[in-house]
């Protein structure tokens, strides 16, 4: 992963094209210093919505990165896409059926080099991402740890994402999954919504991503970025 577009990013802001942000808002995560703006949801994302919302972040020197999950909504114009694969999905379709249709209909437009696969591990049950896939979220640590070995070693994903959207997960478990890669970077994000719990997930992971928290507490979202800035991993 040395050299590789996404290898220096300990932090992400998460914005949803379905939710309203002020240019006051977005003023402020832009310029916080963080490593990239993510764009990304998991349900009401449209082609319209995610432009309006690009062209919004376009106007600052922050990198720019979709998560792409829906064709309708695959938009030109950033500098890097993600395009999550459901390690834990009970619907193929959400491993690798949709972005399989995406390619065959859309290959010859992809940016290849600017675009890598992302596997997504979903272990909040509640989370609108695991119920849209079907995500199998009760599963044990060590079933986990497959997934993340499985992704990282036998399908050769550079990036490895445990989701635990809404709610902050299991920091040994993501301790022991960036650990436990020969390769891949372990992105975190569920429920930081305080410094404190920033320093705990850039200490185990090495990307921490922050979504809600943006939409409630715009100071306590924009603290996050120095908290991480300041913490070293501790594997
Ligand atoms: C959501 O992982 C991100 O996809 C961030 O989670 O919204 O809980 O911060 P939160």
């Amino acid at each position: 992963m040395d050299g590789a577009w996404y290898a220096g990013w300990r932090h992400l802001f998460k914005l949803d094209p379905d939710r309203e942000i002020s240019d006051e808002a977005l003023d402020a995560l832009c310029m916080s210093g963080t490593d990239a703006i993510m764009v990304g949801g998991s349900s009401g994302v449209t082609f319209d919505n995610t432009v309006e919302l690009m062209s919004r972040i376009r106007r600052y020197a922050v990198d720019c990165v979709l998560e792409v999950t829906s064709l309708e909504a695959a938009v030109p114009g950033f500098d890097y896409y993600l395009v999550p694969l459901v390690l834990n999905a009970d619907k193929p379709e959400w491993l690798i059926g949709r972005q399989t249709e995406a390619v065959r209909e859309f290959g010859h437009l992809i940016p290849w080099e600017i675009t890598a696969g992302e596997g997504y591990l979903i272990l909040n049950g509640e989370a609108t991402a695991a119920k849209v896939s079907g995500a199998r979220t009760d599963i044990t640590e060590d079933e986990a740890l497959a997934y993340v070995q499985a992704a990282d070693r036998l399908m050769r994903l550079p990036v490895v994402y445990i989701e635990y959207s809404g709610a902050f997960g299991d920091m040994t478990l993501v301790k022991r999954a960036a650990q436990t890669v020969s390769q891949a970077r372990i992105v975190y994000g569920g429920g930081i919504d305080s410094p404190e719990r920033a320093v705990q997930a850039a200490s185990s992971a090495h990307t921490v991503v922050v979504g809600n928290i943006i939409y409630s507490d715009l100071d306590a979202a924009v603290a996050t970025v120095q908290a991480v800035k300041e913490t070293n991993l501790a594997l």
